[in-house]
Order: structure tokens, then C-alpha cells, then sequence
């Protein structure tokens, strides 16, 4: 039975009941009675297997099948009125061809199966910066990660009362089948169709497919921004705190600075970094004039191989209970998890992510690479004391990281807004092709936004450019390279909780405590003003070593990123190629 009397809710419901023709449906009142439920449900149909309960209170494990691991790039598409407002950087439908096409496939989708309406907020309920959606699924997987990942059931239809603004997410597993799986927005309509694929990014529609794609079309629409950034605090001594973002490409350490250790020098000294959000920020101008961000999410969709007690001991902790683990080593000696880089010590007896019995000492990796973890943000150890703040926290700093061999320094401030604007533009990260040093193949993911902007990418940089103008208080853009290598191809940087000594000169550059070397790309750190103590071995000189900027390279990927641009064509805001052409003069001097 419905638990809303919201007529838009209710009609929209029917309509996907009459086109996937369920057996039953389950709303989803959010209660722990019925969370459990579904639980020993997914636990006896084998959906899920329940670890062990000392070990690992309240946590699962649950395999994905083998043709369904990752987000799906390639079947992900934006379905505008034309091909233009979706841009060069995404896959583009018709929107009334792909729900004929789509409509085709949900056909009877669900018989057999149950259908669970699952109303979610993202961003706390009561927040005046939250918004809803309503996932249909039949998936209990999908309905317990999303119970971790947002805020869900009778509390959020309640905010929703009888407004007609929310997303419609549907989502059917279909038969899991490769070629007709599809990930398709309509932002337009405030829709969301996924089908054929069980894997977290593709179905727990209120992460990539909502909080990003439909949310940066909303975003622009309305006057904020949301992007793929994490947000993290620091404390200073003297109790003062600062707030910012950032944001990566994928495998460059984003969940470890979320939750970075400061080195010990810096924890003596009162030093302490929380956490706020680790993927998503949703930023808006406050009435003070800065920038604010909210996580409008309430779990962690982790990578687990490489997480452990030395590379992010906060994530490893966070998942030690009510976490549902996915395609990672289950230990059958004590039923508990494994992973490749959580120790060095493979279990003797254990199935493989794919549920085969699995010898480490073969040589086969037993997790699979992006095998994650689904926890609950609250109990990380180092979560922000403002992360449920429902105006956010305000934003100091925003951070732009690339992967870089050689091109980008270590750090380096933008000259301004719009110049910051143009270097997330070029955000780019490099096949590494770490033995011999060489310049792998770049990928651009302008503000790491590639695979996650809801519209034409033209415009989202137009609108970074607008939102510029119109923040008081304008957070200083920075750029990051946690990456640089030697001539032998070994990189430079001890990363992990010595990007503290970075981000203490991108407080200092705020406050205007420190100068800088003005150069072609921005302003680059005076070695001596990045604090070196207790850091191991390394000293000044290599610390310059990365500071370097060659104007020979830089030419070259200046190159590269004309390219990039040309595919935007007219639509390309002039900022933007002014910007280029700027960075070109300077080059050229
Ligand atoms: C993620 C991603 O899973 O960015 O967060 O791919
Ligand atoms: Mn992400």
C-alpha cells in the first residue's frame, strides 16, 4: 500500500508497476524492522551471505555477476531535446526514441519479482538543500545500499508532502545482459532509467545518476553547482577551521585525502583534518557571500583493494560493521573479508570475488579491482562535526588534482577565478608508464566531471565562469600532483598524510601568509614555505625538483588541450579560450 497520498507520486508509480508488471510491491518505510527483513530475505535466497557477526557486526557480503563490475561509460547517455545540449563528451538519445526503445525492455521486466519504491533524500531531509527521488527497484541489494548511501523512506515522503519535484529513478535488473544494459538520464524530466546491470554506480541511482548527472543540470538551472568533490576540514591550533574541496580523476587518492592522517609533527602541534563528504559536493552561495557545500550523500561507495591501516586507517575502520562488501575475498576459516593491500597475509581458505575457491598463492588476484565497501559515513573516525549541517561548511579552497609525470608541480594557485576555471578544464591524468619514466597517453576529465556532467560541457564551464561572478567571497583555486615522477620513472611525492605540508600552503596562500613564484601556469611555492619537518626521506632539492614547470612541456599539452576545446566548438565560452590563449603568451615569453 502506498504510504503517500501525494497524486504525482502515486500516478508515476503505477504507471512503471503497469509497465514492469511486478508480482508485488514493498514500499520501504525506512524502519530498521523492515531493513532487517529484507536482510534475511537477501540472506536466504543467497543474494547476500552475513559475515561473521563478532568480527564484523551487521555486515554482508554480496557478488556481483561477472559481466556487471563497474560504471558502464560506453551505455551511459544523456537524453536532451537536441544533441548539442548534451555535448561532445557524452552519449546522446533521443529522449521519446529511448523510451520507446527502453520501455521495450522494462516490458514485464519484474515478473516473477517484487517491485520496491524507495523514496530517498539527498542531503538531510529537513536541509533546505536537500532534494528527492523515488528509486524503483527490484533489487534488495540496491534498497539496503541505498539505505547506507541516503537518507530513505517515510521521513523523506513526508518532506515531499505533495510536491511534484522529484527524481523518478527505475531501475531493473533485467537479466543482467551486457547488450542491453543502459544507464540513461533525462534531465528534463527529472528521470533516471537503469536496466540489465546490479553494480552499485549503475543502480544506486541517487550517486552518480542523480547527485551528478541530473543534479549539475538542476545546478545550472537554478544558480549552484554540484560536483564530484570531496570536502574536508582542517583544524588549525588555534581552533580555526578550513573548508575545502576537491576533486580528482578516479585512482588518484580522493578517499585518502577525504580522511587523511596529518604526519605526526602536525597532530603534536593540534593539527586535525575531518571529514565531510569523500565523492560529491553540492555548492551554494550563502548569504554571506562564500561558498557553501553540503555531501548529499550518507555513505561511502569505496574502493576496497589498497585500503588499509596505513594507506586509509579511518575507511578501514569505518567498514568494520554495518558495511555490505561486493565482490571482494571472502575468508572462509572465520567468515570475514579480504582484499589485495589489506595485508600481507592472503587467507588459506577462501572463495574468489567471483565465489570460486581461490589460491592466492597462484597468482590470480581474489578481489576484484573494484571490489568496494558500502558504509555508513557517520562512523568514520574522523567524520566532520558538520557533516548532517544543513547549510554545509564554507569553502576556503578548491583543489583540482591531476596525474601528471611531469607537466603540473606538486602544487600551484591559480592567478583567479576564471583562471582556476580554465586549469580544471584541463585536469588530466596519464597512463602511467612508471618503468621508464615516459609521458603515458592523457585523458582529460575536466573537474572530473567527464562521465558525470548532466549537459554540454561548454556550458558547465560557462556556468563555473557565471558562478564566479556572482560568489563575494571567491574560494582560491588550486592544483595538485600528488604524481610526479623521476627520470627512473618512481615517483617523487610521499603522498598520503604529507599532502598536510600541501594543504597547510594552500591555508597559508589564503590567509596571505606566504608569497609565491609567479609563473606561465599560476603561482608555485617557494620551496622553503612548505614545511618539510619529520618528513622522511626527502629533502628541499627534491622538493624543487617538483616545483619545476617547463615551458616545453606545458607547450605540448597546450596542444593536446586545443583539441580538447575544438570539440566544443562555438559553444566553448570565449573565457575559456582567452584563458588558452593567455596561458600560450605566457609560454611563449
Ligand atoms: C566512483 C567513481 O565510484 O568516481 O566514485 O567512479
Ligand atoms: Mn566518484
Amino acid at each position: 500500500m502506498s504510504l503517500t497520498t501525494n497524486k504525482a507520486v502515486n500516478q508515476w508509480v503505477d504507471e512503471m508497476i503497469a509497465l514492469t508488471k511486478p508480482d508485488q510491491i514493498v514500499w520501504i518505510d525506512g524502519s530498521e524492522a523492515q531493513l532487517d527483513a529484507l536482510r534475511a530475505e537477501a540472506v536466504a535466497t543467497g543474494e547476500m551471505i552475513k559475515l561473521n557477526e563478532e568480527k564484523l557486526p551487521g555486515c554482508y557480503l554480496h557478488r556481483t555477476a561477472v559481466n556487471d563490475v563497474a560504471r558502464v561509460e560506453h551505455r551511459t547517455f544523456i537524453c536532451t531535446p537536441t544533441k548539442e545540449e548534451a555535448g561532445p563528451t557524452n552519449n546522446w538519445m533521443d529522449p521519446a526514441e529511448a523510451y520507446d526503445m527502453l520501455g521495450k525492455l522494462y516490458d514485464g521486466s519484474y515478473k516473477g519479482r517484487t517491485m520496491y519504491v524507495l523514496p530517498f533524500s539527498m542531503g538531510v531531509p529537513t536541509s533546505p538543500f536537500a532534494k528527492v527521488g523515488i528509486e524503483l527497484t527490484d533489487s534488495i541489494y540496491v534498497v539496503l545500499n541505498m539505505a547506507i548511501m541516503t537518507r530513505i523512506g517515510q521521513k523523506v515522503l513526508d518532506v515531499l508532502g505533495d510536491s511534484e519535484d522529484f527524481v523518478h529513478g527505475l531501475h531493473a535488473r533485467a537479466e543482467l545482459d551486457e547488450e542491453k544494459r543502459y544507464i540513461v538520464q533525462f534531465p528534463q524530466d527529472n528521470t533516471i532509467w537503469s536496466i540489465n546491470s546490479g553494480y552499485g554506480g549503475n543502480v544506486l541511482l541517487g550517486k552518480k545518476c542523480f547527485a551528478l548527472r541530473i543534479a549539475s543540470y538542476q545546478a545550472k538551472k537554478e544558480g549552484w553547482m554540484a560536483e564530484h568533490m570531496l570536502i574536508l576540514g582542517i583544524k588549525k591550533p588555534n581552533g580555526e577551521k578550513f573548508y575545502v574541496t576537491a576533486a580528482f580523476p578516479s585512482a588518484c587518492g580522493k578517499t585518502n585525502l577525504a580522511m587523511l592522517i596529518p604526519p605526526e609533527g602536525y597532530r603534536k602541534n593540534g593539527y586535525e583534518v575531518e571529514c565531510v563528504g569523500d565523492d560529491i559536493a553540492w555548492l551554494r552561495i550563502g548569504q554571506d557571500g562564500r561558498l557553501w557545500a553540503v555531501n548529499p550523500e550518507a555513505g561511502f561507495f569505496g574502493v576496497a583493494p589498497g585500503t588499509n591501516m596505513k594507506s586509509n586507517p579511518n575507511a578501514l575502520l569505518t567498514c568494520q560493521k554495518n558495511t555490505i562488501f561486493t565482490n571482494v575475498v571472502h575468508n572462509l576459516a572465520d567468515n570475514t573479508v579480504w582484499w589485495e593491500g589489506l595485508d600481507k597475509n592472503p587467507p588459506a581458505e577462501a572463495l574468489n570475488w567471483k565465489g570460486e575457491p581461490w589460491d592466492a598463492s597462484k597468482g590470480e588476484k581474489g578481489a576484484h579491482p573494484n571490489s568496494r565497501f558500502t558504509a555508513p559515513a557517520a562512523q568514520c573516525p574522523c567524520i566532520s562535526d558538520q557533516f548532517e549541517a544543513d547549510q554545509g561548511v564554507p569553502i576556503s579552497a578548491i583543489i583540482f588534482g591531476g596525474r601528471r609525470a611531469k607537466t603540473a608541480p606538486l602544487v600551484y594557485q591559480s592567478f583567479d577565478w576564471n583562471h582556476g576555471v580554465f586549469v580544471g578544464s584541463a585536469m588530466a591524468s596519464e597512463t602511467t608508464a612508471a618503468a621508464t619514466g615516459a609521458v603515458g597517453v592523457v585523458r582529460r576529465d575536466p573537474m572530473a566531471m567527464k562521465p558525470f556532467c548532466g549537459y554540454n560541457m561548454a556550458d558547465y564551464f560557462g556556468h563555473w565562469v557565471e558562478m564566479g561572478g556572482k560568489i563575494g567571497k571567491q574560494p582560491k583555486i588550486f592544483h595538485t600532483n600528488w604524481f610526479r615522477q623521476d627520470d627512473e620513472g618512481h615517483f617523487v611525492w610521499p603522498g598520503f598524510g604529507d599532502n598536510m605540508r600541501v594543504l597547510e600552503w594552500i591555508i597559508n596562500r589564503c590567509e596571505d601568509k606566504v608569497g609565491a613564484q609567479e609563473t606561465a601556469i599560476g603561482y608555485v611555492p617557494n620551496a622553503e614555505d612548505i614545511n618539510l619537518d619529520g618528513i622522511k626521506d626527502f629533502d628541499i632539492e627534491t622538493l624543487k625538483s617538483i616545483l619545476t614547470v617547463d615551458p616545453e612541456l606545458w607547450m605540448e599539452d597546450v596542444k593536446g588541450l586545443e583539441e580538447f576545446y575544438a570539440d566544443f566548438g562555438d559553444r566553448m565560452p570565449a573565457e575559456m579560450t582567452k584563458q588558452l590563449n593567455a596561458l600560450k603568451d605566457r609560454l611563449s615569453k
